[in-house]
């Protein structure tokens, strides 16, 4: 069972995604386990304190290292073997090809969540990878966490069913995307599914969809 745990001061986003059907059934088998940490736990002081104002100046605050190191220490602690995530657009592009690499490991993950302007950077010792969404900038790490989750949980063997992870397999190899897909009616507002998805011509359906998958960048 693959453990996901996600260090985070808004553990309550996760849960209607963690809820949704595929990742509840990806629970209910027994094929992940995810861990939610609240960040403020591990807060500073009676105020329970996450973050503060860089040094040298500037706008906004930082998460500071002791909340950050102590709740990362908690999910070691959880799993030992687990790789430790940050979400920072810094990162490197998430991508379908590592999203297969993640789910196929037998190690665990973290995923540290950022807020604010961002992390003092000595907590780069204890990432093991950076991970970007896309070249936007959000105000959480918890939105791209969850879109990484997600890519991951879904190729987790058996979450999926058998002819779903078939149908994925072929279409998963990072390069090619999904062919346009039509269903009933034949005619909607005067537009036609092309007549070739029609023929009952396996061999000129499979060409078809060949020309008009997409390749992605
Ligand atoms: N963040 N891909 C968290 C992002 C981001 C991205 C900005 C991460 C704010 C605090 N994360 N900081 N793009 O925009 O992963």
């Amino acid at each position: 069972m693959k453990k996901i745990q996600v260090i985070t001061l808004f553990p309550e986003m996760f849960d209607g995604v963690f809820n949704s059907s595929m990742m509840w059934k990806a629970q209910e088998c027994k094929a992940v386990e995810f861990r939610l940490i609240n960040l403020r736990d591990f807060g500073l002081g009676t105020r329970k304190r996450v973050d503060d104002t860089p040094y040298g100046g500037g706008d906004g605050m930082l998460l500071m290292p002791e909340p950050l190191f102590a709740a990362i220490e908690d999910a070691k602690k959880f799993d030992p073997n687990a790789k430790v995530a940050l979400l920072t657009p810094k990162g490197e592009r998430w991508k379908q090809a590592t999203a297969q690499t993640w789910a196929d490991g037998d190690n665990g993950y973290i995923f540290v969540c950022g807020r604010y302007e961002g992390y003092d950077e000595r907590i780069l010792t204890l990432v093991d990878e950076q991970v970007s969404v896309g070249d936007y900038v959000l105000t959480g790490g918890e939105l791209p966490a969850m879109a990484v989750i997600d890519t991951i949980v879904r190729l987790i063997p058996g979450v999926l069913g058998g002819e779903n992870s078939a149908a994925i397999e072929s279409f998963s190899d990072g390069q090619t995307l999904e062919f346009p897909q039509y269903t009933r009616p034949e005619v909607f507002q005067g537009l036609e599914v092309p007549k070739v998805l029609l023929s009952g011509n396996h061999a000129e359906i499979a060409k078809w969809r060949k020309e008009n998958s997409l390749k992605s960048k």
